[in-house]
Order: structure tokens, then sequence, then C-alpha cells
């Protein structure tokens, strides 16, 4: 009987049905970060603790899905406890796919970043590398905040790491996924005027500084790269003001310099944006999160809406909806 009710609240957990924003309701979850494995979009995303009082997680969460409608929860793909140098703070991760391996890039601590691999999308995970591919505190020009990890495998096989809060940085890694290829750059934003956009910390003289960055191409966070018709889409966080939501910049080149183009989305409930672009079966989606479920900025939940393009290639604002995404066909 225990065997019984231990297979249907299985079932019961990891099968979710869910057409409507948000479209996981069963725990809070933020930063999505989509990705199409065989066939199959996945998406990674930190896991907000039922009573957070702070963004103090302690695992990674991941769910996946063929129709865009019914969804399979994968449990705590990876945890604190799996890693021997960190202690707190499980932020925003990413996952990519290289040689039929899985590595997962995860933010720790305010102050690091890891890998870590497995041989299924959905893990397990493990701790490859035993220390940080980034450390903020032996490498101060990580920036005072090296989190939100990002990654693009460009088309000729190179890839880039994106990450930083305020200070935005790129790295190459090598080919095996696990380490640097070369010294960590700032990732430089420019305005169409070509004006550098740099954030500016609250002073005593402009006090309120930080509410014009929901209207500017400054970067606050929350990094995420594709590649569209030959050009890079580098799209980010500008900042926790009422209005921040994601934004983009565009570039020619992976590692920039970037020039902002607008706006991605509207601004939703939660006072942090971040998120993820993504196709998939012809359509392309925009994942984020909002706090309408719980009315608490600790206590995210994942959302999707579909994206659209103009003919130049500019990203058609999008306006939350409630509805999310119906079944793709
Ligand atoms: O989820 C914790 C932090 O909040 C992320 O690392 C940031 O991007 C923001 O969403």
């Amino acid at each position: 009987m225990k065997k019984v009710f231990s297979l249907l609240v299985t079932v019961v957990i990891t099968s979710i049905s869910y057409s409507q924003n948000p479209f996981i309701k069963h725990k809070y979850t933020a930063d999505p970060s989509a990705r199409v494995f065989n066939g199959r979009l996945y998406v990674y995303t930190s896991h907000d603790r039922d009573d957070a009082t702070y963004f103090d997680m302690l695992d990674w969460a991941c769910f996946s899905t063929d129709n865009m409608k019914d969804w399979k929860d994968h449990g705590a793909i990876f945890s604190l406890k799996d890693i021997s140098w960190a202690e707190k703070w499980a932020w925003a991760p990413d996952a990519v796919k290289r040689n039929n391996k899985y590595y997962l890039y995860y933010p720790v601590e305010r102050k690091k970043i890891g890998v870590a691999v497995a041989n299924k999308p959905e893990g397990p995970f493990k701790d490859i590398i035993g220390k940080p591919l980034v450390d903020g505190i032996a490498e101060p020009f990580a920036g005072a905040e090296p989190i939100d990890p990002a990654i693009l495998i460009d088309d000729d096989g190179q890839a880039y790491m994106y990450f930083g809060c305020r200070e935005a940085r790129v790295v190459k890694l090598k080919e095996n996924m696990v380490e640097l290829d070369g010294s960590l750059q700032e990732v430089i934003i420019l305005d169409k005027q070509g004006k550098r956009l740099l954030w500016k910390e609250k002073s005593e003289k402009e006090p309120n500084l930080q509410i014009n960055h929901g209207g500017d191409g400054v970067y606050g966070e929350g990094p995420w790269m594709f590649k569209r018709n030959g050009l890079y889409y580098y799209v980010y966080s500008n900042g926790w003001s009422k209005d921040a939501t994601m934004i983009y910049a565009t570039s020619q080149n992976p590692m920039g310099p970037f020039v902002y183009q607008g706006k991605v989305m509207k601004p939703v409930s939660s006072g942090t944006s971040h998120g993820s672009i993504v196709t998939y079966k012809n359509q392309w989606y925009v994942f984020y999160h909002t706090q309408d479920l719980s009315g608490n900025g600790f206590k995210r939940s994942i959302c999707v809406d579909k994206l659209f393009f103009n003919k130049n290639g500019d990203i058609i604002p999008v306006a939350p909806t409630k509805e999310g995404v119906k079944k793709v066909d």
C-alpha cells in the first residue's frame, strides 16, 4: 500500500499540465534557462524556497516538455550538498550539451561560478572540477558579483560564458567546457550614438539614479545570448526599479561591443527580471519569472510567452499574458 501511495505521489508530482502562466505552480521557481535537447524543451531554474526571506536557495530544478503544456518535473537535479566548496545561495543556472554530455553552470555565494556534468539533460549532475570555474574572490576583474552564467556555443564550435551583476563579463571556454580559454573580458554596451552605457550606483547627489534604469540600456544582471540570422542578441535585465525588465542589445560579434536596441518585454511583478529566449518547433519563446503567484519577490514562478521579431530582426516587446502558451501541435 505504501508503495502504491508513493507511486501515486510521484506521478502527481512529476507530470503537470499547466497551460496558464505561471506554468509551474506547485513550487517556486525563477531565472528560467530554456534549452532544446534531443527534440525536447528543458527549462533549468533556480528553486525559491517556500519559506524564503532572501534568495537563500539550496538546489536547482529542471522541467521538460514536448508540447509546451504538459511539463515533467525532474526534481532537484543538483544541490549545494553536491558541492564541496560552496555553502549557500544556489542561483540562476544554465545548461548546454556538448559531446553527448550536459554541462550545468551555476553561481553560488554571489561570488563564484561552478560547472557540473551529467550524461542526461535531467542529471544527476556532478561537480566536475571540484573548484570554481570563475572565482570572484581570487579574480577581482570578475566584478563584485560574478553570477548568472549563460552559455553560447557558436556555429564554429567556440563556447562563450556571459555572466555578471552590474559589471557584464564574457569569457571563452575551452572545447572541454570546464576550463576558461583566455582572460575575462568586459561586455561593452553602446547606445545607437556610440556612447557607452554604464551602471552607476546611487549617490548622495543622485539618490534616485537607479529609478532611471528601467528605461535605458544599462546592464543589471541575468544575461542570455542567442544568435538569429547571423546576429548576436545579448539579452539582460536593466536593474531593479519598477520599470526594469528584460532588454537587449545586438552585435555582429559574440564578444561585442553590443548596441542597445530596446525592450524584450514589458515589466512584470517581480523586482528581478531574468529569463531566456529559445526557438522550439518553429516558434520563438521568451521565458521569464514573476511574483504573481506569491506576491513575494523571493518566491517567484516561471512563465512563458511567444516571442516575435519584425522584418528587421527587432524583437517585438512582449506584453506578458496570463494565458501563457497553448499546446503546440
Ligand atoms: O535568483 C537569484 C538572483 O535573482 C539571480 O541570480 C538574479 O538574476 C535574480 O533573478
